[in-house]
Formats: C-alpha cells, structure tokens, sequence
C-alpha cells in the first residue's frame, strides 16, 4: 500500500455462486470483505511490528456504509499531526542505516561496522531510528540489497518518517540514483556522512579548503541524473559545507573550482613544508601523534603539554594540526632534550580516498615526522581492528620510516583481563591514561628513547 500510495485497500473475497436479483443487481457473490489501512506511527500496534490494520470479516452492507473520505481524511490529519511533530527540528535528519554483510566479513566486523556508523550519523547531527541489514555474497550490482530489501527499506522509510538512508559502504554514482528513485528519500553513503562531519568541524582556512575539495571531488562524478526532488541544496547530511553553494552549478564552473582548490592545496603544502624545513634546521624532532579517531590523542598532547586541543567525545573532534614543544628530562643524567609534538585528524577505517588526497597538507604533518606516537583506546571493543586500521592507513600513504611507539590509551576504563591480553601481545607498548595521568612518566620516558632512536635511525 506504501509503495502504491494507497489511503486504503479493500480485499472481497468470492462465494463462487450469486444470481441476479429480478428487480436488478446481484446478491450472493461476495462471501466477505476486509478494509485495510495503514498506521499512524504512535499507535500501540506499531509495537507488534505492524504497520498496518486490517478489519475482521464485514459484510458487504456494512463494507459500503463506511464513509471512506471521512476515514482517510481523519487517518490523513494523523498522519500530519505526527509529520509535524517529527519535523519540530527540521535541521536534524531521521535516518535508516543499511548493512549490508557480505562474504569477506566477519559478523564481528559487520556489528562494528555498523555501531559506527550509527556514530558518525548521530556525530553528523542525524538521529538513527533503526537500523536494516542484509545478508548476501556480494553486493547487488543496481542495488547494493536485493530488491526486496529494498522494498523493505521504502516501506520503513515511509512509515517512520525518514528523510534519508545512510548506506554502511561506499555506493556507485548509479547505485544512488537506482537506490533513491525506487526508496523515494534521499541516499547517502558512509563517505558522504563523513564529509559532512568534516564540513561541519572545519574551522580553519586550510581544514575548510581541504573539506570543500574532498567534497567536490566526491560529487562531481555524482552532479549528474539526480531528480530536482533529491536536489543537494535541500540541508541536512551530505548537503552542507562550504561547497553547499556551488554544487548545482555547471559541471565546468565546478572543474573550474577543483583546479584552484588544487592549486591552493599545494600551496599550502608548499607554506607546511617551509615550516617544517626552519624547524628541521633547529634540529628540533617531530612526533606525530597518529590513531583511530576518538582514541584520545589531543587529550594526551593537552596533558602533556599545556596545549588547549578542543577534545570530546566525538569522531573527528580534530582536523587541524597543532603542535607543541615538550621538554625531557633524562632520569640518569637530568639533561633535558626538546621535542616537538603534533596533534592531527583521526583515522577512521575506509578513509575516503578524497579525504585522502584532499587533507594530503595536513596529513603531510604524520608522513613528514621523525618518528610516530600511535595512541589506542584500548577500552573500545573494537581496538584490534582499530590498529590494524590505521596500520593499513599508514601502509598507504608516502611515510618517512621513522619507528613507531604504541601507546594504549584510557586504561581506567579498561578491564584486567584486556589489559593482560593487549600487554602480552605488544610488550614494547606504554599503557596510560591521558585523563588520569596513570602512566605518564613512563610515557615520557619512552618518547625520549623514541627520538633517540629515530636520531640514530633504525
Ligand atoms: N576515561 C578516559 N577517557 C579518555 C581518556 N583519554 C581521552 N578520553 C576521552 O576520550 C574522548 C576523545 O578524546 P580526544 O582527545 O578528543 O580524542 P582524539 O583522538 O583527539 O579524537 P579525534 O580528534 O576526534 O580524532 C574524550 O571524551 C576524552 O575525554 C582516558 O585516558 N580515559
Ligand atoms: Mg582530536
């Protein structure tokens, strides 16, 4: 009936025999009649998972004293009531997540992937009203799911009231259009709900430039073939930025814009890498800090250096890099020895390669350090995939072969047993806690012998 757009159904069920009355019309063919329609979303049926209603049995005579208009007009103003109640904050989108598990995964990663998913959309500032999933081999070529998953979606999409379905992978242009022409929302992938954190967070000249970029690069492919009615400049995830403007314009004005983005891009990686060369030649090392997003990085370089990061609970509370000087003290000797350190973006597992590409000038601040502070939040459940994350990040980008120190970060939060584990398999590791300070000299220590270590080399 969703699909359809139907107010209500009637379903006549046959006797098989009837005859003609002799002053005209005909009695004795209808045995019964059932009226159908669907649900507003508050009503208590919606707990058992219907949707909808169906009457018992009624016989045709009572079928056709029932005022139709005035049943679909009071079910009608319902509908509204609730469509405006759910729209009393219209900036923030009601979205379905779609998982889609294919052979490759393990349901271990499958779960992970989608709790974070359902993050970065309530991070981008959407509300998850549930979640769908999908068990195939691979995905759908057109569709991602098959297509009655996809009828599910749309069924679920309308009764709930969604705006938008956030995908848990990446989608083709194509697979979009198919997507949103037969779900009749708007449909997003995990790359875009990022971009839009990303546009949200940034602040600084160079962090808007390098979002507006990355942004650009990942629609143009995408201008294409989308129905006014799914029009980017309607607001909510996927919409905003500073590129928000210039999306509907032509193709070639956007090129245009790419080109000078580029251009400004490279500038500033040009202005980074002057500023590194004076620092080099003060004979200052660099540490970058470099972890999953949220693991607490710019809350280890605020407590061990006085810097004012803006830390929280959030992924990718950072973009901008920042750095500070720290001073060592060796233990024996009481010499000191300065290091700088730099706080930077997060990891977070599939980087969009846009992203990639697009913070390459920030990102330029890890690949050019002596020598890398890799922190881990060994309390979230996901902390071993969490390093191979950003050990696969960092196989991918230009690096200087610096060494690398591990360091398991919010051990107050961290059962015995964890710990035991982490500590027998990465033994070289520091264990600490960036909010509590447990383990900080040890920290401290090793960060010194770290960039001994990158001086002498490996
Ligand atoms: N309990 C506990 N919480 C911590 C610890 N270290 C950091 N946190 C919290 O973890 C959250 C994330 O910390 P951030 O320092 O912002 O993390 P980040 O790695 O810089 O994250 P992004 O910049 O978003 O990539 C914050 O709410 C911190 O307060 C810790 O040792 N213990
Ligand atoms: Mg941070």
């Amino acid at each position: 009936m969703v699909l359809q757009r139907l107010d209500a159904l009637v379903v006549i069920t046959l006797t098989g025999e009837g005859f003609q009355r002799r002053g005209g019309g005909a009695t004795g063919y209808v045995k019964e009649t059932y009226l159908a329609h669907l649900i507003p979303q508050s009503d208590p049926n919606l707990e058992t998972g219907d949707y909808w209603d169906v009457s018992p049995a009624l016989s045709l005579d009572v079928l056709t004293k029932q005022d139709f208009l005035d049943l679909v007009e009071g079910l009608e103003a319902e509908f509204q009531r609730e469509f405006i109640a759910q729209q009393v904050d219209d900036k923030q989108d009601r979205v379905l997540v779609v998982g889609l598990m294919t052979q490759q995964m393990t349901q271990q990663e499958f779960d992970d992937s989608l709790a974070e998913l359902k993050r970065l959309v309530d991070t981008a500032g959407g509300e998850v009203l549930q979640e769908i999933s999908q068990k195939r081999p691979s995905a759908h070529p057109q569709t991602v799911v098959g297509a009655g998953k996809v009828e599910e979606i749309a069924l679920r999409a309308q009764t709930l009231g969604a705006n938008l379905v956030a995908f848990d992978r990446d989608l083709s242009p194509a697979q979009v259009r198919n997507l949103e022409s037969r779900i009749g929302v708007r449909v997003v992938d995990r790359t875009e709900v990022i971009l839009d954190i990303f546009a949200q967070r940034a602040q600084s000249g160079a962090g808007k430039l390098q979002v507006e970029l990355a942004q650009l690069e990942y629609m143009l492919p995408r201008l294409t073939g989308r129905g006014q009615a799914m029009s980017r400049l309607g607001g909510g995830i996927g919409t905003r930025g500073p590129g928000e403007t210039k999306l509907e314009t032509e193709r070639r004005a956007i090129q245009r814009r790419l080109a000078r983005l580029q251009q400004e891009v490279n500038q500033l990686q040009a202005h980074r890498s002057r500023l590194r060369q004076q620092r080099q030649k003060k004979d200052v090392p660099t540490v970058a800090i470099v972890g999953y997003t949220n693991a607490g990085k710019s809350t280890t370089i605020n407590a061990l250096t006085n810097a004012e990061v803006y830390t929280a609970d959030q992924l990718f509370a950072t973009l901008d890099p920042t750095t500070r000087r720290l001073s060592l003290t060796y233990p024996v000797t009481g010499e000191s020895r300065t290091i700088l350190l730099t706080d930077t973006v997060g990891f977070i597992q599939n980087l969009p390669t846009s992203l990639m590409d697009a913070f390459r000038a920030t990102l330029e601040e890890v690949t050019e350090a002596d020598a890398l502070l890799h922190v881990v939040d060994l309390s979230h459940p996901a902390w071993v995939s969490q390093i191979r994350s950003v050990t696969s990040i960092l196989s991918e980008m230009p690096i200087a072969p610096g060494p690398m120190l591990l360091a398991f970060n919010k051990i107050d939060l961290v059962d015995s047993e964890t710990l035991a584990i982490a500590k027998e398999e990465y033994p070289l590791a520091v264990f600490f806690s960036a909010t509590s300070r447990f383990g900080f000299e040890t920290l401290r220590q090793k960060l010194l012998q770290l960039v001994d270590y990158a001086a002498i080399g490996p």
